[in-house]
């Protein structure tokens, strides 16, 4: 860390780099926020704790029991400010035609004045902390520099473990000026002045308003997907809301899928798979959990990487059997957001395990008592954690090609309609499939909860373009990978009647997945239904399972009169893409209509 306190409102204590024109764009910020002082980050472990020790003295980081939890801590942010706020993020393009029909647009020079505004003395009385950072393996070809600017020691803390942060940005940047300008500040965290604007000609984000997760750790949401979606159209690669995990057979053999959900859906507990007894000598290795960038390699593949260093995952439902490596992860080292506390200092939220305390204090900070109605933890509490905690990380993690992709999954929350799990004809059918892909709303943004809404490879709040055009790039990127990973759709949460999830999920999506590994590879059969290739019973492992055969056909039903609804709900969101929507999907729901219209035999 270094600092020092400026003599002017634009001084700027020792920086750590003489790139000129990172300079000058700090100096432009320092002049228009106004703070009291700037300091730039190195990334170091004294920085860190020196940074902590002041969270604590400002009552930003509450510390928790060190012999329980040694080195975490909770935060609690202002309870108007707990998730990702959609309808107050903007794509700044030229046209509004550039953004599409599911992205709020700004004009550029509007957002600068409105904003600039808002940002205008914000960090008067405050420190201006200058976070350079790494998105990916330092060294990787897909790797890119991002500098946030914040006045936010939370967010200098989450970076820290989120990104590759400090003085190696910096060296990898050296004199470049290709690096993404974030600016940041909470002003007074009141959710009338609360905006998020990207403006992707300029590969700069602003955000203003808010102290949360995804409006705030612009390396995540704003640079990896929105901004990188961007420039993944014009460069010829793809990024995606997706987490990687690395599947190694008892004979050592690895093989790469890729998995989208949208938010508080399941990517972290899928990326962090434990196999269940019966898959002795199986294991499942974490490449990331949220984010996945990837590039036709040479070879023909399509190759990931993460270009995330940490996670920021849901609270709420993790526990031991639901998800011991997180729960290991989580164990040291964590910044717990608006989770509830038991009063020796141990962290609490809904689902975690054992007996729910009898007394615990709020998200809110409030005295709260078991059998209360109000949720002790937010629904969208949170855990920041070094992915280095997990026990399971990919060895690979860090190797700048990356890993190579055989399977892409797409999943939603459905109680209803969508099976358990398919596989896609061929790419263009996959395509659709991602592009149509539905779910159940969660507390991940503000808004209703549970209403199904057309999430587009879980890109929907995230893609930094037009829909249409991107589903084209998904189309287009087929031409450059000779060998195309296979497509699949899952559905962990289908219900019965009585309201139970039909599916155990967690451990023993493991044998869905050893389904759709066999598939990629082409060592198992199938089934041809109208929606695509569905698990054999013979071919589909469920030894050792407790859960009746009946809810596992139930699971895996297609019911013609609920896809006549869906496919209608399909043909609704496509009309509000029409203008850039590629025939071909077009053509695939009509293949699909009269699939479904002749009555095709669906199970053996
Ligand atoms: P973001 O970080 O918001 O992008 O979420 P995510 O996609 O990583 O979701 P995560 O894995 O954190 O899961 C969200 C919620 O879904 C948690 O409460 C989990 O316990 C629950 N969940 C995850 N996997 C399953 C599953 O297989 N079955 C069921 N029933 N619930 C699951
Ligand atoms: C999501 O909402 O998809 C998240 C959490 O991963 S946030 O970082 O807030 O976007
Ligand atoms: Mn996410």
């Amino acid at each position: 860390m270094s600092s020092a306190t400026s003599n002017g409102v634009s001084g700027v204590g020792a920086p750590l780099s003489r790139n000129p024109q990172l300079l000058a764009w700090i100096g432009e910020c320092a002049r228009l926020t106004k703070p009291d002082r700037v300091v730039w980050c190195d990334g170091s472990l004294a920085e860190k704790e020196a940074l902590t020790r002041e969270g604590v003295a400002l009552g930003i980081l509450i510390p928790l029991n060190p012999q329980k939890l040694p080195g975490c801590y909770l935060h609690r942010s202002n309870p108007n400010d707990v998730a990702r706020v959609e309808h107050f993020t903007f794509i700044c393009t030229k046209t509004k035609d550039e953004a599409g029909p599911t992205n709020n647009w700004m004009e550029p020079r509007e957002a600068t004045r409105k904003l600039g505004a808002l940002f205008d003395g914000a960090m008067r009385g405050r420190t201006m902390y200058v976070v350079p950072y790494v998105m990916g393996p330092p060294g990787s070809p897909m790797a890119k520099i991002g500098v946030e600017i914040t006045d936010s020691l939370y967010v200098v803390l989450n970076m820290g473990m989120m990104t590759r942060m400090g003085r190696v940005a910096l060296e990898l940047l050296g004199d470049s000026n290709d690096f993404n300008r974030g600016l940041h500040s909470m002003l007074d965290v009141d959710p009338e002045r609360r905006f998020i604007c990207h403006f992707p000609d300029d590969n700069a984000v602003w955000s203003v308003g808010s102290g949360y997760g995804g409006n705030v750790l612009l390396g995540k949401k704003c640079l990896a997907l929105r901004i990188g979606s961007y420039l993944g159209r014009r460069e010829g690669w793809m990024a995606e809301h997706m987490m990687i995990v690395g599947v190694e057979d008892p004979h050592g053999e690895t093989t790469y899928v890729a998995a989208a959900f949208p938010s508080a859906c399941g990517k972290t507990n899928f990326a962090m798979l434990i196999p269940p007894r019966r898959f002795e000598g199986w294991k499942v290795w974490t490449v990331g959990d949220d984010i996945c960038w990837m590039r036709p390699g040479p070879d023909g593949r399509l190759w990931a990487i993460n270009p995330e260093a940490g996670y920021f995952g849901v609270a709420p439902g993790t526990n031991h059997a639901t998800n011991p490596t997180a729960m290991r992860t989580i164990s040291k080292d964590t910044i717990y957001t608006n989770v509830a506390m038991t009063p020796d200092g141990d962290v609490w939220w809904e689902g975690k395990d054992g007996e729910v305390p009898e007394e615990l204090v709020d998200w809110q900070g409030r005295p709260w008592k078991k059998g209360s109605p109000e949720k002790a933890a937010h629904p969208n509490s949170r855990f920041t954690a070094p992915m280095v905690n997990n026990p399971h990380l990919s060895p690979h993690v860090n190797d700048p090609e990356g890993v190579p992709i055989a399977a892409i999954v797409f999943g939603g929350r459905r109680s209803t309609t969508v099976p358990l799990v398919v596989q896609a004809f061929n790419w263009v059918h996959g395509v659709y499939m991602g592009a149509t892909l539905g779910s159940e709303t969660t507390a991940a943004a503000t808004g209703q909860v549970g209403v199904v809404r057309r999430d587009p490879m879980a890109m929907l709040p995230f893609c930094g373009y037009d829909m249409g055009r991107y589903f084209d790039h998904w189309l287009d990127m087929s031409t450059s990978i000779r060998d195309l990973p296979k497509i699949f759709q899952v559905n962990w949460f289908r219900k019965g009647a009585d309201g139970r999830f039909l599916w155990p999920g967690f451990g023993e999506n493991m044998r869905v997945l050893k389904w759709i590994i066999d598939r990629a590879h082409r060592r198992t059969g199938g089934w041809e239904t109208q929606l695509g290739w569905v698990p054999h019973q013979a071919e589909f492992d469920l030894s050792g399972m407790s859960v009746s055969l009946e809810d596992v056909d139930e699971a895996e039903s297609i019911d013609r009169a609920s896809w006549k609804r869906e496919l209608d709900d399909h043909e609704e969101f496509f009309q509000k893409l029409a203008a850039t929507m590629p025939r071909e999907l077009v053509l695939q729901r009509e293949l699909l209509i009269a699939r479904l219209d002749r009555d095709m035999r669906l199970k053996p």
